[in-house]
């Protein structure tokens, strides 16, 4: 065993969302979300639950800091419930559910936690989808109005800003697949999606630095690093294609290279675009405003895809790992433990983009061990894929990524999207009859590489 040291300053913390955690989700003037109509919608959620009361921590974040503190971290990422805020969507703000956020913000500073705000993570107010939510580009208006209302509100103490979480699933996996909110399965649609979320974070940006002197704004972007299941020419083009579709599709405007020229050609090959491709879609300046500079990104892995030729038709144009890894190298979500993965995305990322810095906003793994008859949970392949990943990351900032600190998925179990509460993400056991909380074996080993800034490898 060696020690692993990280730089003096690197920040270790822990994420959530609202919609998966918060609750209360008809309490003090909050809007409906799409979430909360789709978790309704028969055959929707596989166990058929909901985020009514998920955690109920809207009504225990007291608590939840406290525990926050007593584990050590350092910063939080959590998200704004935007129908908390706008319950139209626009126009009228809900000064009750604005007022959470600023308790929220306070206890966080006063237990000496920096809070990262997320300002889109998925739960879109009803009334926006209503009149056609991300496909129309009245909605990146709206979100531009929302940023602005609560970096207003939250923007002197708030300095950490991600503008939105996983623009891939908000697009593709919302639109294209149906399987988040609004459950569209139209290619199309998610293509205009993608664009307008992009749009809109490029607008926010200058908003929340307005509103928040001194501000750090990002966006937070899930990556699947891909990699090609043999040397043929057809597996590399897959690769290719599985690549531009997943990572560059987002990553090139963001950093000034327009829509990767490769895809629009299959996406107008495949009839998901129009012949003119983007033309009618982009409209002059979008670009200029999506490519806004920003002084992070923040990097959301899990697993990595193998992909081979043979992945038609597009509808269906998951990952494919074709290397059988053993069970004990899988989570319960079905995802591959690949920890080589970060480091070759980290590094990627900063070779390739060059972001003026990196933050892991989301690392972490699904495993329902519970309380065993001492009340222990002793969730060992959890802190083990956190020690293997943590590691990676390092191997990275060897590497020169400008990696400043990384957030665990999650500090709660909570309400995972269309997996309902059957998985379980948290390094804190939330017992939902109760709402007792017991910290795993991973938050206590957790407790511990946070005091060390290091990690045994
Ligand atoms: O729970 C989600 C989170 O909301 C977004 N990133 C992936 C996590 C695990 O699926």
């Amino acid at each position: 065993m060696t020690t692993v040291h990280f730089p003096k300053g690197f920040l270790w913390g822990t994420a959530t969302s609202s919609y998966q955690i918060e609750g209360a989700a008809q309490e003090d003037g909050r809007g409906e979300s799409i979430w909360d109509r789709f978790s309704k919608t028969p055959g929707k959620v596989e166990d058929g639950t909901n985020g009514d009361v998920a955690c109920d921590h809207y009504h225990r974040y007291r608590d939840d800091v406290a525990l926050m503190k007593r584990l050590g971290m350092q910063a939080y990422r959590f998200s704004v419930a935007w129908p908390r805020v706008l319950p139209t969507g626009r126009g009228r703000v809900n000064p009750a559910g604005l007022d959470f956020y600023k308790r929220l913000v306070d206890a966080l500073l006063e237990a000496g936690i920096e809070p990262f705000v997320t300002l889109y993570h998925w739960d879109l107010p009803q009334v926006l989808q209503d009149e056609g939510g991300w496909t129309q580009r009245s909605t990146a208006e709206a979100f531009t109005e929302y940023a602005d209302v609560v970096a207003r509100a939250l923007g002197d103490r708030v300095k950490n800003w991600i503008t939105h979480n996983e623009p891939w699933c908000t697009s593709l996996l919302s639109h294209e697949k149906g399987i988040h909110a609004p459950g569209l399965k139209d290619f199309r649609a998610a293509l205009l999606a993608s664009h307008h979320v992009l749009l809109s974070h490029g607008w926010a940006v200058p908003v929340i630095r307005a509103a928040s002197p001194g501000a750090q704004v990002g966006i937070t972007l899930n990556f699947s690093p891909a990699e090609a299941a043999s040397p043929s020419a057809a597996d590399y083009d897959a690769f290719r294609h599985y690549d531009g579709y997943f990572n560059r599709w987002f990553l090139d405007p963001l950093y000034g290279r327009h829509y990767p020229a490769d895809m629009v050609a299959d996406y107008v090959r495949a009839g998901h675009l129009p012949p003119e491709g983007l033309a009618t879609l982009v409209r002059p300046g979008d670009l200029e405003a999506i490519a806004a500079p920003c002084d992070f990104l923040g990097v959301n892995y899990y697993n990595r895809a193998v992909i081979r030729s043979d992945r038609v038709p597009e509808s269906e144009n998951l990952p494919r790992t074709v290397h059988l890894a053993p069970p004990s190298e899988w989570t319960e979500m079905g995802w591959e433990v690949h920890a080589d993965s970060l480091r070759r995305i980290l590094t990627r990322l900063h070779l390739v983009y060059a972001p003026a810095r990196l933050y892991v906003t989301e690392n972490g793994a699904s495993f329902s061990v519970g309380p065993d008859a001492e009340g222990r949970v002793r969730d060992d392949r959890r802190l083990a894929y956190l020690r293997e990943h943590f590691l990676a990351a390092r191997k990275a900032m060897e590497a020169g990524a400008p990696l400043a600190g990384y957030f665990v998925w999650s500090f709660l179990d909570n309400f995972e999207w269309d997996r309902g509460y059957s998985q379980r993400f948290g390094i804190v056991w939330v017992d939902y009859k109760t709402q007792q909380r017991i910290p795993k074996d991973s938050a206590l080993w957790y407790r511990d590489v946070i005091a060390a800034n290091a990690v045994e490898g």
